[in-house]
């Protein structure tokens, strides 16, 4: 067994330690988006998760924002080669929403208000690792961000935190989303660096 001690130089860990290959670090939060920010009034907002079968089950802002909250601290990963590092949000762990939902199902696509679409394995949304995120840095979730609720799935690369988020679809057969169409990975695995087909 190798004996590996991050203490021993007597140095804390840097950031090198929690940036992934080809990445560097930002302190800025850049906003990307491929199209016009949708403006989704929170009394017409509503969340549906479509199973396999066609059973619908679907949250108004309400009955979502009743769930319990949890306040993930995580760190992002863009494609576009910036990371940021410990960013706050509340949301709704995915494990809450899915609960109750009935399915054979090994895949999800995610469905937005404006059109995106992005797709992953349904257990990468479980386990206490995916969220629909309300709120950033302690205040709402600001339009430009996703609001009112983005997905977060931190341990992926960003694109696949589907902002303004109206619906999972849960899927027995695997089907790209938007930039996975147009040659990202299927995956996207930060860590691995999955960024295209191929990677
Ligand atoms: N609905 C929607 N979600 C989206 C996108 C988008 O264009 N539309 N862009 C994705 C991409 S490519 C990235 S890198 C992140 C950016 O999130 P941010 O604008 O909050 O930094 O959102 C992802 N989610
Ligand atoms: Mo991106």
């Amino acid at each position: 067994m190798a004996i590996v001690s991050r203490g021993f130089h007597g140095r804390r860990p840097t950031a090198g330690h929690r940036l992934p290959p080809g990445q560097y670090e930002t302190h800025d939060f850049p906003v990307l988006s491929a199209g016009p920010t949708p403006r989704v009034p929170r009394d017409e907002w509503t969340f549906t998760v479509t199973t396999e079968t066609g059973a619908r089950h679907t949250w108004d802002w309400a009955r979502f924002t009743a769930l319990p909250t949890q306040e993930p601290t995580v760190d992002l990963h863009c494609v576009t080669k910036w990371s940021k590092f410990g960013t706050h949000w509340s949301g709704v762990s995915l494990d809450e929403l899915l609960a109750d939902v009935a399915t054979a199902a090994d895949f999800a696509l995610v469905h937005c208000y404006g059109g995106y679409t992005t797709n992953l394995p349904l257990a990468d949304l479980l386990d206490g690792r995916a969220w629909i995120a309300h709120g950033y840095d302690g205040g709402d979730l600001p339009a430009e961000h996703g609001g009112p609720a983005r997905l977060l799935v931190p341990h992926l690369y960003l694109w696949k935190s589907a902002k303004w988020v109206r619906g999972i679809e849960l899927r027995t057969e695997d089907e790209p989303g938007f930039w996975e169409s147009a040659g990202y990975h299927d995956y996207g695995d930060p860590w691995r660096e999955q960024r295209y087909q191929g990677d």
